[in-house]
């Protein structure tokens, strides 16, 4: 059975053992407004070219599971409504089902790991959503950190989470969760999220060295880079936190629950920040994704 179609750029680059760079889609279809997701996931896509990696954006399509997108894929995708969000758990029902989804960081990871992808780029991950000692709101992402080996550069857990206890069950997982190139766990919108990270790497060859030393002590699972959005751009914590606040009490007025609570707050925190909370994600997402090309470039010089 085949499990999964590459684009002809993507196959392309395996064949000559060049650099890829996996890329998720929940964040175009739920994490963006259309047009800022066309142009961003375009953007995206072109800073790992210039980077000199090949981006290999993840969705499914009518059931067929796509690891790199045309352009004219690309395009339906972010114009698309009402698509699937889809996590470990909806990934095979969309598949057999012939359905059409975006995929979750858990969903991406699931894809890049089965086409051979090392590492991938996105803007945060999902985790321990504040309350979670209620509503047990704990993001599908976390569980696949500690069992599918994949490097992912994110700009932190999102501010909205409960950044503590995603630490806490990253650690409890066995997820490392490494900073680059400072002491401070970046959240997301923030450079600094107020907590030291529990490790801290500066070059792109250690994070490649460290995910195969994972991979050869026989140990599961992938590892978390929280790579700090660029000064210009971040929203400092004691700005963006009573804006998460406020959206947090609305979503809870509301009843919004389950996988609606991301895309709720992100689009809250857009209408509340006039945008500027878009420009931050879109300024993040694009240097996760130069990191990224860099450390996949890495990984073609490492012996296998
Ligand atoms: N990064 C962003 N925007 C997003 C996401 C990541 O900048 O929308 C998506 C990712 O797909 C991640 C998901 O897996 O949000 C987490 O959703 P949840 O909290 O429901 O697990």
């Amino acid at each position: 059975m085949t499990l999964f179609t590459l684009s002809d750029e993507v196959a392309g680059a395996q064949n000559e053992g060049r650099a890829v760079v996996a890329l998720e889609s929940t964040i175009i279809t739920h994490g963006m407004p259309y047009p800022q997701n066309l142009e961003t996931a375009r953007q995206v896509e072109d800073d790992v070219r210039a980077a000199g990696a090949v981006p290999a954006t993840i969705a499914v399509i009518d059931g067929t599971l796509h690891v790199g997108l045309s352009a004219a894929q690309l395009d339906a995708l972010a114009r698309a409504k009402g698509v699937a969000k889809l996590s470990r758990a909806d990934l095979p029902v969309c598949m057999a089902g012939g359905g059409t989804g975006a995929t979750t960081v858990a969903a991406t990871m699931i894809a890049a790991n089965l086409a051979g992808i090392e590492v991938f780029a996105t803007g945060g991950i999902g985790g321990v959503h504040r309350g979670a000692e209620t509503s047990m709101d704990v993001s599908a992402d976390l569980q696949e950190l500690a069992q599918t080996p994949v490097t992912v550069v994110s700009a932190g857990p999102k501010a909205l989470l409960d950044i503590p206890l995603t630490l806490e069950v990253l650690e409890t997982l066995g997820v490392p969760v490494i900073a680059f190139g400072q002491d401070a766990l970046p959240a997301f919108w923030s450079r600094d999220g107020g907590l030291a990270a529990p490790l801290r790497l500066d070059r792109p060859v250690q994070l490649a060295k460290a995910q195969r030393m994972r991979v050869a002590l026989g140990l599961p699972g992938g590892q978390l880079v929280a790579n700090p959005v660029p000064a210009p751009d971040e929203i400092p914590r004691e700005e963006i936190e009573p804006i998460i606040a406020r959206a947090l009490t609305e979503a809870a007025e509301q009843g919004i629950a389950a996988k609606a609570v991301t895309p709720f707050l992100l689009d809250r925190i857009f209408a509340l920040t006039a945008g500027r909370s878009l420009s931050t994600n879109i300024s993040l997402v694009r240097n996760n994704a130069r990191l990224a090309a860099a450390i996949a470039q890495e990984l073609v010089q490492l012996p296998a």
